[in-house]
Formats: C-alpha cells, sequence, structure tokens
C-alpha cells in the first residue's frame, strides 16, 4: 500500500462558462475561505482517517468556524445569514475534500437545525440552535430504518402518550454521526399512525448510538443505529408545527439541495487530479493529455461538470426566491451525484494503476460517491420523483 498521502493541495477551481460573474462577493469570499480551511485542515489528513475509517472529529468545530452548519439560516439561531448559492458553494468546497466531511456539515445544518428552526417552539429553538451552531453541540436524524429506506412512510418507530410525555420505541438505521451525537432529531408514529418529529437526547434512558463498522464508502464520516427502548421523551421536545412525512421530507429537500452541489466539489478535485497527472505523465513518448482518447476522457468531464454547475446555479436562484421544487432538487441531485460518479471512474482510468492508491484523492472520492448516489434518496428513487412530476402517476407504491 503506498504511504499516507500528504500532498500539497494546489486546486484552483475550474470555470469553463465563467459561472463566478454570475456570484456576489460574498459567494466568493464564502467559497475562497471555505477553499482555504479544506486545504489547511482536510487535505493534509483525510486519506489518514479514511485509511482507518475514523471521524476526524476535530473538524466539528472548525467547520462551525467556518459557517458550514446552516449557511442560509438566520444568524439568531446560529446560522450564517447567507443565500442559498451561498450554502452551496460552502458544500461543494466541503465535498472537494471529502464527501464524509461535507456529510459532517449537511446533517448539522440541513438535518437537525432546520427541522429545529423550521417546527420546533421558540423555546426549543434558543435551548439547541445557538449550540448546534457554534458545534458545541453535535446533531444526527434518525429516518431510515432497517426495514424501511426508500419507503420512509412504513416506519415501525413509534411514540405511546404517557401524560406529559412520550415513550418511545424502535430503531434507527445508517444514521451519520449518531455514534458522537449529542442529540437526535428522530421521526416516529404516535397512536394514530402520524408521523411527529422530536429531539432526544444523549443521555436519555433506553437510547443508545451503536456505530456500524465496515463501510467501504465515506470511511471518515461516522455512521450507526439509534435504538430506543422505553425512552421517555418529555412532550416539551416534541415539534409543535408538524405530522407527516412531509416534516421529514422537507428536511431531505434542503439536504439533497446541498448535495447537488457538494457532488460538483468531488467531481472537481477527480478532474483536476487528472488533467494535472495526464499533461505530466509520459508514455509512449509523449504526456497522456496528449493522447485522443485521453482529450476525449477531459473534454467530456469538463463538460459534464459546467453543465452541473449550471444546473445548481439555477436551482440555487430558484431557492432564493423559494421556487425550487423537490421535484426539480431531485433532478439537480441525481444527476450531479451520477455525474461525480462517473468523472471519477473516468479520472481514475487516467491514473493507471496510480488511480487506485490513497496517494491521489480519486479512488476515495468514487467510494465515498458510491454513498452519495445511495443516501437522501437513491439514484432511483430520484428518477421515479422526476417520472411522477412529469407523468402525474406515482410509480413507487403497489
Ligand atoms: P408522498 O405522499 O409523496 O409525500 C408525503 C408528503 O410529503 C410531501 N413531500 C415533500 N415535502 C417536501 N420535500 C419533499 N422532497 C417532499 N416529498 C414529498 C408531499 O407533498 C406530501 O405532503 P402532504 O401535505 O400531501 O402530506 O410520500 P411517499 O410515501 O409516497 O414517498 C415518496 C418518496 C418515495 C419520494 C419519499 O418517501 C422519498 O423521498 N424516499 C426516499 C427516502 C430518503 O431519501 N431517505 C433519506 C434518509 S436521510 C439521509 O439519507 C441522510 S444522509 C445525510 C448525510 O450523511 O449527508
Ligand atoms: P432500499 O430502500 O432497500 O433500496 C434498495 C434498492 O432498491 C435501491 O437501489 C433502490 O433504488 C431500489 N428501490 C427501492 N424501492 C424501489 C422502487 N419503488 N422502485 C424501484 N427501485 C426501488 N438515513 C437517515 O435517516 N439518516 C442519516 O443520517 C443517514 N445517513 C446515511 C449514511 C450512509 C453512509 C448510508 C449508506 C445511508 C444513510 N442513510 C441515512 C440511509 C439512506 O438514506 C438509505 O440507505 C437510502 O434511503 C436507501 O434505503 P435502503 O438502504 O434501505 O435501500
Amino acid at each position: 500500500m503506498a504511504s499516507i498521502n500528504k500532498r500539497t493541495d494546489s486546486y484552483q477551481g475550474h470555470d469553463y462558462y465563467l459561472i463566478d460573474e454570475l456570484l456576489t462577493e460574498e459567494h466568493l469570499l464564502a467559497r475562497q475561505a471555505v477553499r482555504d480551511w479544506v486545504k489547511a485542515e482536510v487535505t493534509p489528513i483525510i486519506e489518514e482517517y479514511s485509511d482507518k475509517h475514523e471521524c476526524p472529529r476535530h473538524l466539528f468545530k472548525g467547520l462551525a468556524e467556518i459557517g458550514a452548519y446552516g449557511p442560509s439560516l438566520p444568524t439568531e439561531y446560529g446560522g450564517g445569514g447567507m443565500d442559498e448559492i451561498a450554502y452551496g458553494v460552502i458544500m461543494q468546497e466541503l465535498e472537494r475534500g471529502d464527501s464524509g466531511v461535507r456529510s459532517m456539515a449537511s446533517v448539522q445544518g440541513s438535518l437537525v437545525m432546520y427541522p429545529i428552526y423550521r417546527f420546533a417552539s421558540e423555546e426549543q429553538k434558543r435551548k439547541y440552535l445557538p449550540k448546534l451552531g457554534s458545534g458545541e453541540f453535535i446533531g444526527c436524524f434518525g429516518l431510515t430504518e432497517p426495514d424501511f429506506g426508500s419507503n420512509p412512510a412504513g416506519m415501525v418507530t413509534n411514540v405511546r402518550d404517557d401524560g406529559d410525555a412520550y415513550i418511545l420505541n424502535g430503531a434507527k438505521m445508517w444514521i451519520t454521526n449518531s455514534p458522537v451525537a449529542d442529540l437526535a432529531v428522530v421521526w416516529a408514529k404516535n397512536e394514530q399512525g402520524e408521523i411527529l418529529g422530536m429531539v432526544v437526547e444523549k443521555d436519555a434512558k433506553g437510547f443508545s448510538a451503536p456505530e456500524i463498522h465496515g463501510k467501504w464508502s465515506l470511511r471518515a464520516s461516522i455512521t450507526g443505529e439509534l435504538v430506543f427502548e422505553d425512552v421517555r421523551v418529555p412532550k416539551s421536545q416534541v415539534f409543535p408545527h408538524v405530522k407527516g412525512l412531509k416534516g421529514p421530507l422537507s428536511c431531505l429537500s434542503k439536504a439533497r439541495y446541498g448535495i447537488a452541489w457538494g457532488a460538483i466539489g468531488a467531481a472537481l478535485d477527480c478532474y483536476d487530479t487528472a488533467l494535472k497527472y495526464s499533461k505530466e505523465r509520459i508514455q509512449f513518448g509523449k504526456p497522456l493529455a496528449a493522447f485522443q482518447l485521453t482529450q476525449k476522457k477531459l473534454a467530456e468531464m469538463i463538460t459534464e461538470i459546467t453543465k452541473a454547475q449550471l444546473l445548481a446555479w439555477r436551482l440555487g436562484s430558484l431557492a432564493n426566491k423559494s421556487a425550487a421544487t423537490p421535484a426539480q432538487i431531485s433532478m439537480a441531485k441525481r444527476n450531479n451525484v451520477n455525474m461525480a460518479l462517473t468523472i471519477a471512474r473516468e479520472a481514475r482510468q487516467i491514473l493507471g494503476g496510480m488511480g487506485i492508491t490513497n496517494e491521489y484523492p480519486i479512488m476515495r472520492h468514487m467510494m465515498n460517491l458510491e454513498t452519495v448516489l445511495t443516501y437522501e434518496g437513491t439514484h432511483d428513487i430520484h428518477l421515479l420523483i422526476t417520472g411522477m412530476d412529469v407523468t402525474g402517476i406515482n410509480a413507487f407504491g403497489a
């Protein structure tokens, strides 16, 4: 195995269609700050943490300091007070470093702070949001269950009314950050079969969050279960302003939007690496970049990246007007993640044998993107969402 990489990170970005002209000074400043942070804090350590299958937990604080938690939430509630495009470019730079690091931020901002901001009481907001925004508390989001992944409506995790509290039972599976989280946003059915959202704190009796081991993907992100055995959840911890699946699904819209931007970062890092390598590596007396087949790969990569950048930017403009539909977000998440995974595979080929080592970031991005293709709604589920949107016919269920 190649030694753990401590390479210098000379990434400068690629903007073939001058899309930066569509960004504001604030977007560019936010992007540069996160790019600098990734170069200083993520690039030097990420291969080692991925290799060890360990979460770089010390980054949680740094992510807070660069404003990666809820960039588009109001500052009075711990967010960054910026717009949706700023949120997008921040996720892109983080995922250029590693999809798992972007996950640490997306879960905290979009799946924990956002539902509390949107659905919680004022008292709950004041209690949790500032501490989540500063990284003092780490949160996780429990929707998926062992038997209900793509179909969360079938969830069996449930609450029973017990006066001033609910008694929570059940289990959640594949939960990012759960073993290190101080609190979990949990979705469970009441006795009427309605889905409620609530905050469960880590020291609640009967609550545990064992780690899931053995992932070949997203290895620098920690994933676990949530297990609830007669956990007493005071009613004051339940969100008063939402009932039903639209609660968790609207959080997914927020996170999927960030992934649509984030995946471009992983693609850019693979493209950047392959472009540089192809100019330096000599075979048959000339650089790989001089062969037509290599140029075809690189030309197609930058074309697909450019299309994805435009899709993300337009989606961001719609989101800034609160006009991005869930189906539009699904299209962008599906297209951009698939684009990134395809580019990772092509870039890996350009590097030949070196492409499979941890001397370069490509194989790590490729393995990470297998998860990104699946979580937050699988590639095929997003296709079916588009299919339903254009035909008006639901092809998911029975
Ligand atoms: P359906 O009847 O279509 O919808 C129920 C209600 O929800 C509304 N809705 C949405 N609202 C906001 N945003 C969305 N994206 C929404 N999608 C649907 C809908 O309008 C309806 O509202 P109402 O008022 O009529 O009640 O529900 P369905 O049961 O038929 O399900 C549809 C389907 C399959 C699309 C949905 O279940 C789905 O998206 N499944 C995929 C599950 C998924 O994405 N899970 C992700 C878990 S979290 C995660 O992976 C985090 S990884 C994070 C990281 O590490 O970065
Ligand atoms: P399944 O739903 O069993 O799907 C298996 C396959 O069947 C997929 O290819 C799917 O597309 C296909 N399929 C399913 N239904 C249909 C259909 N109707 N038509 C056609 N094909 C279909 N969840 C959380 O709640 N919180 C988290 O923080 C979180 N983090 C995650 C982190 C990681 C590393 C991973 C891997 C997952 C995470 N998830 C999380 C769960 C993730 O959202 C689910 O894995 C995802 O929604 C798919 O569910 P599943 O794995 O049960 O697959």
